[in-house]
This record gives structure tokens, sequence and C-alpha cells, in this order.
């Protein structure tokens, strides 16, 4: 059973949560977990409803699929809704972060972001490494996809290929809008994985989350429910080996990035917050 402790300094508001060993030697081998109740019931409900104000309020750039709108997504919440800016920090999840990178007493929060596939939605989430996105190097950086719905592969639960993290191929980005600006020509298209031996996808309750690494290949399918929509919010952190290196191929943050250096570790605390973990 994973132990939940609440922190008896109370220097942060979240709760921790103690990975066993099988589960951070699981996430070094496949490159990604699952763990479940990370959420509670009223942190779900909380972050659910915020979910849908943003996409139905339009509070942010909302993405859709090329060929099928009831797919959509959006980045970035946190940086103007404090719902989602306190779940990010004060949740459990920087802690579980923290515990898949060694141990690291102090990590940086990201960014955060939406993935709905409302009933029917047919369009699939490409196979693709999250790195490729990303303006950094290093290899301590970690998504961590929470379920707001419930979900299972028929409904679009998320795929992974065990262990492809260990290959360390960054291939090609592709955004559900298919965005030309992510498409670099020096990297190789993400193959086909559908009938790869070693794909895993779980069912899941609201509440469960994914840790994965930013190697591992994963994906998702249309979602064959006509009654249920599926709700994932990712959450992404920073560990001490990442090195800042833009590019014209990536996400462009929309924060002041002046203050960061190419090549070295990105230390600005109001570009990317540091979040102390304290463990006892
Ligand atoms: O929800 C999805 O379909 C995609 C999620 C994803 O790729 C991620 O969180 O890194």
């Amino acid at each position: 059973m994973h132990r939940r402790v609440s922190s008896r300094r109370m220097v942060s508001s979240f709760i921790n949560f103690t990975l066993l060993p099988r589960d951070i030697q699981a996430y070094k081998r496949d490159g990604v977990i699952c763990l479940r109740g990370v959420l509670s019931p009223a942190e779900c409900a909380e972050m659910y409803q915020a979910s849908m104000e943003f996409m139905i309020e339009n509070k942010g750039r909302i993405r859709y699929a090329k060929d099928d709108k009831r797919f959509f997504s959006a980045g970035f919440m946190s940086d103007t809704i404090p719902m989602f800016e306190r779940f990010a920090k004060h949740s459990q999840l920087p802690c579980i972060a923290a515990q898949l990178m060694d141990n690291v007493k102090m990590l940086r929060f990201f960014y955060d972001q939406l993935f709905i596939k409302t009933p029917g939605a047919q369009a699939r989430t490409a196979w693709h490494n999250d790195l490729s996105y990303w303006p950094f190097r290093g290899n301590d950086l970690i998504s961590i996809w929470c379920a707001l719905t419930p979900v299972t592969r028929k409904s679009s639960g998320i795929e992974y290929i065990l262990g492809t993290h260990l290959n360390k191929i960054l291939y090609r980005a592709i955004t559900p809008d298919e965005d030309e600006k992510f498409i670099d020509p020096s990297r190789v298209a993400c193959p086909d994985f559908s009938q790869n031996p070693s794909i895993l996808s779980w069912d899941m309750e609201a509440g469960d989350v994914l840790c994965h690494h930013p190697l591992t290949v994963h994906g998702s399918g249309a979602n064959n429910s006509l009654t249920d929509q599926r709700i994932g919010l990712s959450l992404r952190y920073l560990g001490e080996d990442v090195s800042w290196y833009p590019s014209n191929y990536v996400m462009q943050i929309p924060r002041d990035l002046k203050q960061l250096v190419v090549g070295e570790y990105p230390a600005d605390d109001k570009v990317f917050p540091p979040i102390y973990i304290h463990n006892d």
C-alpha cells in the first residue's frame, strides 16, 4: 500500500505520497508507472470543474485536432488561474515527481496542459515523446497525467511503449492541430507503434495518475465511448540536470525568458517556480 503522511513541518501544504521501491524500479525500467488514488475525490472534482470552466469560457488558447474538433487541448492554465497553480504546486504531485528523480529536494514547475476528448472523438494523439516539444535537455523531467474522468483504452486511455526512454531517440514533434512550427525536418518521424508488443495501457479511475519519462513514446486512440468525456490534466516538472535549449521547433513559453542562459540550468524562479520537497 502507498502511504499518505501529512507534512509535519507544515512548510508546504502538500501531502507526502511515498512511492514503493518497486514503483521507482518500474519507472526506471519502463519509463512509465500508473499510481492509483493519488488525487482525492475533492481534488478531482475541483480540477474537473476548473478544466470545464477553462474550456467553456475560453480562458486561454485552445488547440483543436486538425480533423476532429472533439479533441482539444490547452496549456499554461496555472499562469492565470490560481486553482490550477495551487494544484501544480501544493498537491502531492511534486512530491511524487521528486521521488522519481532520485529524491531531489527541489524541483521546478514547468507547465500544465489539458487534453479533452469528448464522446465519439476519433482523433488519435499521435505517437510521440514529450522532450521533442520542449526547450530543454536532460533526464530529470517528468510528466504526470492525471485522469479527471475514468478512462479505458477504448475511451482513449494513454498507450505507452515500454522502455522506449532508454533508446534516447527524440522523434519529430507533432501537435494535434499539426502546427507546422513544430515540424523539425532534422528529426525522424515517430514510427507507428500500434502493433508493438510492448504497448501498455491502464484502465484508470478519476484520481489515478500516470508518471512518464520525457522520452517514453506514448499516444492515445479515439474516445469510442458515446457517453463519457475523457479529461486528462498533465503536469510537467523539471529536476536538477536540466538545461535550457530553446529552438524554433519547440513550444514557445509565454513568460519573460530574458534571464535564461542557453546550455545552463534554468534558474529563474519567476519563470520556473521552485518547489521545495519535505519528506518527513
Ligand atoms: O491525453 C492525451 O491524449 C495526450 C497526453 C500526452 O501526450 C501527455 O500528457 O504528454
